[in-house]
């Protein structure tokens, strides 16, 4: 099934099965391949060559190195089942969750192609007569692409169709738990390529490795961008070691999103956006509905409307139909059960989240969505746990809901349900949710490309997919034109 998916989507068979890195699926845990891991001398390597690629494409006009991106694009839709199938096998996403983050690539490739011919600078006026200012975009080098297993292609996708169209050569480190989709997802950037005749080659690799492979990469002078996607844990590794040979990081880290519901919530549509946010993905998005901060009024109610659509929640093999897959390993079932342990002893009431279909599939870890009734924000609570638990609280006062959605170390998503302007305003105000991410009457997961996609705090700061996150990816000249016969300096200073 997998082996013939790969052959559709052009990855050789010795890539995938002749290493020694063995691949699992989630889904039964069962051995689906095996690939070769890039040693710290291979990256290295690569990078080399990387480089050389850089040097030649960003010459290249910006609008010409958007069609590599359009015909990218094209290749995506017509492999958009296959791929789709393929993030299943491997990451356990549902059929649909699948295929929509195959469309995410296709969006942002849309995107990008448009941005081909809109990377615009500004002109400044100067102080100077006869001068005038202007501040231009140049391709930055070599990215560096660090993704995580949970959208194993679309945040590459991201990362690669902007790099592309400013100027850049990339290479893409991916989660180990998830070669297949990378190595896939080039087979078919490399036939965009091929479509498109004359792109270096090498403007874009692959290095499956370990974290001494990655490392390399962070440390290497000549990968001038480091775009990772991780955990907190991940990232206050990178961050600092990129930040000390003054490379440039975008980092997208974790996040513990809460939506806040409101007396005069809509109920029916926040139950719909409760449960696609907090069980879509089995809870492994890093936009995952983590905590509901639910006013007193209307707590009781949407505890029991929420444990009755947990109740018909289908969970199971994610290609036959289920709402619900299974978690990646078995190092997330333990974490999953350890944070709810340890809400218990934090005076929790804890409903689901036991494991499931254990008889069927003893080496596949499927779990029962989980709620967890709290009376504070505890210190469990504050932390990601990367499995579907949600944690619901009280609040009185809509200041107060505010405090507890800011009152965690991570940044990322947020959401209101209300149907009151005020509280809808104030809660994107300056004084509202400090999360990147702020929506009214929709969940907080699921965001679309076009908007710049990161948070603050210990979610890291960087920005990518839409709005000018491209500017992340290019290096900024300030240029000052002096066009007179006259050589007057700034601030009015004499130098004769
Ligand atoms: C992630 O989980 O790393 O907003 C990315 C969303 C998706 C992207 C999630 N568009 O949920």
């Amino acid at each position: 099934m997998v082996d013939e998916l790969l052959d559709r989507l052009g990855v050789t068979r010795a890539a995938f099965s002749s290493g020694a890195h063995p691949v699992h699926t989630p889904i039964d845990g069962s051995r689906i391949a095996a690939v070769a891991l890039d040693d710290a001398a291979a990256v290295s390597a690569k990078i080399g060559r990387a480089h050389e690629a850089f040097k030649v494409w960003r010459a290249v006009p910006a609008p010409r190195r958007g069609e590599l991106v359009r015909l990218f694009g094209e290749v995506l839709r017509r492999n958009k089942s296959a791929l789709g199938e393929l993030v299943s096998w491997e990451a356990g996403k549902i059929a649909q969750e699948g295929l929509g983050e195959v469309q995410e690539m296709i969006d942002i490739c849309d995107f990008a192609v448009g941005l081909s011919r809109q990377l615009y600078g500004l002109t400044i006026v100067s102080e100077r007569p006869g001068h005038h200012m202007r501040e231009t975009w140049s391709p930055l080098g070599v990215v560096g692409v660090i993704s995580a297993f949970n959208f194993p292609v679309a945040v590459w996708a991201w990362n690669t169709a902007l790099a592309l169209v400013t100027g850049n050569a990339v290479i893409w480190k991916p989660s180990e738990k998830t070669p297949l989709t990378a190595l896939a997802s080039q087979a078919l950037l490399e036939q965009a390529m091929r479509e498109f005749g004359d792109a270096p080659q090498f403007l874009s690799q692959v290095s499956v490795g370990d974290r001494a492979a990655g490392q390399a990469m962070v440390d290497d002078p000549r990968v001038a961008l480091i775009s990772a996607t991780g955990s907190t844990r991940m990232g206050r590794e990178v961050g600092p070691r990129v930040a000390a040979r003054f490379g440039r990081s975008i980092l997208e880290l974790g996040g513990n999103n809460a939506m806040i519901l409101a007396p005069s919530a809509d109920l029916d549509m926040a139950v719909r956006a409760i449960l696609f946010s907090a069980v879509g993905t089995a809870g492994q998005r890093c936009t995952t509905l983590r905590r509901l901060i639910a006013h007193e009024s209307v707590k009781e109610e949407i505890l029991a409307r929420l444990q009755a659509a947990y109740s018909r929640i289908r969970i199971g093999h994610p290609l036959e139909g289920n709402l619900v897959g299974p978690l990646i390993d078995q190092s997330s079932y333990e974490a999953m059960q350890k944070a709810l342990s340890l809400a218990r002893a934090q005076g929790g009431k804890v409903s689901g989240g036991e494991r499931c279909l254990q008889e069927k599939y003893p080496d596949a870890y499927y779990v029962a969505p989980a709620i967890v009734d709290m009376a504070t924000q505890t210190e469990v609570v504050q932390h990601e746990t990367f499995a579907p638990i949600l944690y619901v609280m009280p609040y009185r006062e809509i200041d107060e809901a505010i405090r507890l959605n800011n009152e965690v170390p991570q940044g990322l998503s947020s959401c209101i349900f209300t149907t009151d302007v005020r509280e809808a305003e104030l809660f994107q105000s300056a004084v509202g949710s400090d999360c990147g991410i702020a929506n009214v009457n929709i969940g907080t997961s699921g965001a679309e490309i076009g908007g710049a996609f990161g948070g603050e705090k210990e979610t890291g700061g960087g920005r990518e997919s839409g709005s000018d996150a491209w500017k992340g990816y290019m290096r900024r000249q300030t240029n000052t034109i002096n066009y007179s016969r006259e050589l007057p300096l700034a601030q009015g200073i004499s130098f004769d």
